[in-house]
């Protein structure tokens, strides 16, 4: 039985890590935290890598089959140096995740300043050019997600306030996806479990004949930092402020050494999964800040998962 198959709903694939620093075709410092999309025939992986100077921008990687991956030869989107961005921007931009909508691609993104994080909007229809549409939260915010359609008329979305020092799953409903309101509360860490210290939304929801899976993190204190894994949470299909199922334990945390050792160790932390035809989830996740990897499950297994005290 391949190492690691009775531990954790997600399977690793056996070629792990996909891309690590020695992929990258000029200077910087790590590759992790991808957010994958078919697109045109190929699988495009959208990474943020930390430059040497210490501060994150975005690439994309390109591959015919999901696994194995070539980065472009030039960075896409880095930091903006022009107001009124900048000023969010400063401390580089990180975590992207791709909804499409309509042949428009959203990128959701943590812009990283001097005051703080916020939930930054970028548009793109062919990955070659890309627009600014707003910074869509106030500081304080990250983990943005964006549902894949509309509900109830509305664009919804989840993401992360640090309020009270304590990162909870929120929800929020735009009209427009620049003005955002109807907040409300819905999950966040649990006394005791893995999740006990922080929970944020990690996937673009994915609609299930369920209702709503969300693939998110959850992270643990512990005297050597916080470890962070993966876990699942369904919402009710037309009323997603309403979490109908939650995994017990993780899908996946880290064991394999590309998973504890890096510049934070102890990370899994995934960004966005490709849902292919026959319903085998590919869940492409940053590995101890330090290198990109993947994950497999089908979609049944997740689903069930938070149903059946998985
Ligand atoms: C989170 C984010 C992620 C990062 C993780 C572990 O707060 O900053 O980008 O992978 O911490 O360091």
């Amino acid at each position: 039985m391949p190492n690691g198959i009775k531990r954790d709903v997600l399977h690793r694939y056996q070629g792990n890590p996909l891309l690590t620093v020695d992929d990258v075709p000029y200077r910087c410092n790590t590759v992790f935290n991808g957010s994958p999309i078919k697109f045109d025939g190929e699988y495009l992986l959208l990474i943020r890598v930390e430059g040497q100077q210490g501060y994150s921008f975005f690439s994309l990687a390109r591959s015919q089959d999901g696994l194995k991956f070539t980065m472009d030869s030039e960075p896409w989107i880095l930091p903006a140096t022009e107001e009124p961005w900048s000023v969010w921007e400063g401390d580089g931009i990180e975590d992207p995740r791709i909804t499409p909508i309509d042949g428009k691609h959203y990128i959701l993104y943590t812009a990283a300043g001097e005051h703080g994080h916020r939930i930054a909007l970028a548009c793109t229809e062919d990955y070659r050019t890309y627009e600014r549409l707003g910074m869509i939260s106030g500081p304080g915010n990250k983990d943005g997600v964006l549902f894949p359609e509309k509900i109830n008329g509305m664009y919804v979305r989840l993401d992360r306030p640090y309020g009270n020092h304590i990162g909870c799953v929120w929800i929020s409903y735009s009209p427009d996806l620049l003005h955002w309101g109807q907040s409300r509360f819905l999950f966040g860490p649990r006394p005791r479990f893995w999740d006990s210290y922080r929970v944020g939304a990690s996937v673009p929801p994915i609609l299930t004949d369920r209702g709503w899976l969300e693939i998110y993190h959850g992270t643990k204190m512990t005297s050597s930092g916080p470890i962070y894994r993966v876990g699942a949470v369904m919402l009710d299909r037309d009323d997603p402020s309403r979490v109908t199922g939650q995994s017990l334990g993780p899908l996946l945390g880290p064991r394999e050494d590309y998973e504890r050792i890096g510049d934070i160790g102890n990370v899994v932390f995934a960004c966005g999964a490709v849902v292919e035809d026959d319903g085998e989830v590919k869940l492409y996740y940053g590995a101890a800040d330090t290198a990109i990897c993947v994950a497999t499950a089908h979609i049944d297994e997740i689903v069930d998962a938070c149903f059946n005290g998985g």
